[in-house]
């Protein structure tokens, strides 16, 4: 099995380096930390690049200022023999970050998108594993290594952010039974709640009361969608979080199959960032699978060359075409 590759190749090397998906997020985030408190646990060198910024939302999460952002030169002189890279469909997705791989160190691929590319030398994919974190919450269990609050909390917060509260479909029973087992490790479920759901700066809750009006519908009322233009946003900050505000606004209209949110791109030039949300009748990996993305059945995102505009007409074509066949 894979998560016994994982594990040989854990013991085997001395040190890694961790890295994952672009926009960081609770998952990304919260299984990056965790692993590399294993990793430490268990004597190895461990170093966390990512290539993005860090979002200023998780700033509570522990130890979260050992985490790097890449610069170009930077660690040069920094040896490693374990390229880790978490929740990441396709390397591309780790962005600038896979550079550092100079010397073709074998990657350890850990990740639960379906769409997951198989890119490493170890690939220990679960789809139907709610979260990365839920994976490295396994690891701990598997490794017999002894889970502390500090990654409990990170591993919590990853489970958290990807189930939507145990909402989505990925929570299964395996979800609840390690969420109830990082909680006897003293993570604090309202604190958390708190800090990750109910803690949006006034100025941001502004902008989302800007930008909500802005919603369309089609077919019929099954498929909402948000275009948003880079001006829209006051600040031209790269860690805008809201976006997952506003896909869940849109999930939550009465009747709706598909969300979709349509975005220039910050770091890219002249792409569209997309994202997709399905309540389950429409396969989204499927249709970011035909642009070029990926993702889960139910939650998915594209990078998309082109102009805003006809990004978004070609997208929702498809999810139409998906719709009318699901009927
Ligand atoms: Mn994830």
């Amino acid at each position: 099995m894979s998560l016994e590759k994982a594990i040989r190749c854990i013991r085997k090397n001395k040190r890694f380096l961790i890295t994952a998906h672009m926009g960081l997020e609770g998952d990304a985030l919260g299984a990056e930390l965790a692993f590399y408190k294993l990793l430490k646990k268990l004597g190895k060198q461990a170093i966390i690049v990512n290539q993005d910024a860090l979002p200023h939302s998780y700033d509570f999460l522990p130890r979260i200022n050992v985490i790097r952002q890449y610069k170009k030169d930077f660690l040069k002189d920094i040896k490693f023999d374990c390229f880790a890279v978490l929740d990441c469909a396709d390397l591309d997705r780790a962005g600038r970050v896979r550079r550092l791989n100079t010397e073709n160190k074998p990657i350890l691929n850990i990740d639960h998108h379906i769409s997951n590319q198989r890119f490493g030398r170890i690939n220990w994919i679960e789809p139907n594993a709610s979260s990365c974190s839920e994976m490295i919450y396994k690891l701990y269990k598997k490794m017999c290594v002894p889970l502390d609050k500090e990654s409990a909390i990170c591993l919590y917060v990853g489970i958290l952010t990807d189930t939507g509260s145990f909402h989505y479909s990925n929570t299964h029973s395996s979800t609840h039974q390690a969420a109830a087992e990082l909680l006897s490790c003293g993570v604090d479920a309202p604190s958390i709640y708190r800090k990750v759901y109910e803690s949006i700066p006034l100025e941001d809750l502004k902008s989302l009361s800007r930008i909500l009006p802005k919603i369309k519908c089609g077919a019929g009322g099954k498929i909402a969608w948000f275009q948003l233009k880079q001006n829209i946003l006051k600040n031209k900050n790269p860690c805008f979080d809201l976006s997952e505000r506003l896909l869940s606004f849109g999930r939550s209209i009465k009747g709706i199959e598909v969300v979709a949110l349509f975005r220039s791109n910050f770091s890219l030039r002249d792409t569209v960032r997309v994202n997709l949300r399905s309540q389950g009748k429409v396969d989204v990996n499927r249709i970011a699978a035909r642009f070029g993305g990926g993702g889960h059945k139910t939650a998915s995102g594209i990078t998309i060359k082109g102009e805003i505009e006809e990004v978004r007409k070609k997208v929702l074509a498809e999810i139409q075409k998906q719709l009318r066949r699901g009927k």
